[in-house]
């Protein structure tokens, strides 16, 4: 066995991490910034008693995600492909959750789906529309039932060949999904006050048939965006973007100026409320 190998961090404690190589895994002693899904090359270390790792270098990341914490970007995953958005009626998800993701997604360079799940549970109309303005943007819609198996057979050969993070409020079935996936028992929330309990509390990165890698993460079930540009949160919002070109100004504030196309896309209804809601709230937000 060689003495330095090349690996991925599977994962992540305070000061060690899990690094999943080609002759097995090893307990490795971190580096700073070390994170989830990172490729690492460590060395391996043999004394009478155990077998450890130490991280002596990270690979370049094709792509980065991080988390706001106390106003400052924490990276807390690295490689992932998609981000699966779970959208449920029960604990009833926020379109601003959602298009925030799509904007998180889109400025990491990291392609956002929508995981539709607790099919099983009636659907009421209003959170039917607020599906069916994501199925207008062409965003990728997969309904399924993580608890009851309905349809997880689409969604896994969609993650064929893909690093996906699930983010979703507590309760949203994030580890029932993941378990089902990787047919492992994980901790799962009893959602007794429906509001959802936090249940999982390490990063781990999953493995399924070497195919597809999932990473279940306590750092997804909220979003906060306070750091980002009007430029940035535009990412997000194409339609919008795209309809802001024929305004009449340049500098036109798409609230009340004169000859707004935004505005009348709005009274048209070729743009959504909460969308057009959401891009206004956010870019108001950010420029305080
Ligand atoms: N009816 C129904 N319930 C589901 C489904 N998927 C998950 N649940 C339930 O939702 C609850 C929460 O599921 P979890 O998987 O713990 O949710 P999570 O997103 O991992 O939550 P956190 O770890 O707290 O962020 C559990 O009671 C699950 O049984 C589903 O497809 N249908
Ligand atoms: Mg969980
Ligand atoms: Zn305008």
């Amino acid at each position: 066995m060689k003495k330095v190998q090349t690996g991925q961090v599977k994962e992540f404690y305070s000061n060690s991490c899990l690094v999943k190589t080609k002759v097995g895994e090893f307990s490795c002693i971190a580096i700073k910034n070390v994170v989830v899904g990172d490729f690492v090359e460590i060395e391996i270390i043999q004394d009478s008693k155990k077998t450890l790792g130490k991280i002596l270098k990270i690979n370049k990341r094709f792509s980065k995600i991080s988390k706001l914490i106390n106003n400052k970007e924490k990276l807390f995953a690295a490689n992932v492909t998609h981000v699966g958005i779970l959208v449920t009626p029960t604990p009833r998800t926020s379109s601003e959750f959602i298009d925030k993701w799509i904007i998180k997604s889109k400025i990491s360079k990291i392609k956002p789906f929508i995981i539709n799940n607790k099919i099983d549970i009636k659907q009421d109309s209003e959170y039917l529309k607020k599906l069916n303005i994501y199925k207008d943007l062409n965003l990728k819609i997969i309904d399924i039932s993580a608890k009851y198996l309905k349809n997880t057979d689409e969604l896994l050969k969609f993650l064929e060949n893909k690093c996906v993070l699930f983010v979703g409020n507590s309760g949203a079935g994030k580890s029932t999904l993941t378990s089902k996936i990787i047919k492992k028992n994980l901790k799962i929330s009893s959602l007794s006050n429906d509001q959802g309990v936090h249940t999982t509390s390490i990063s781990s990165l999953y493995e399924v048939n070497q195919k597809i890698k999932i990473i279940d993460s306590p750092g997804m079930r909220d979003i906060e965006l306070t750091n980002y540009s009007t430029s940035q949160i535009t990412q997000g919002f194409e339609e919008i973007f795209k309809a802001s070109k024929y305004c009449k100004f340049n500098n036109c504030n798409h609230i009340d100026n004169d000859g707004c196309n935004i505005a009348k896309y709005l009274l048209n209804g070729e743009i959504s409320k909460s969308r057009y809601n959401n891009f206004i709230k956010l870019v108001e937000n950010n420029n305080e």
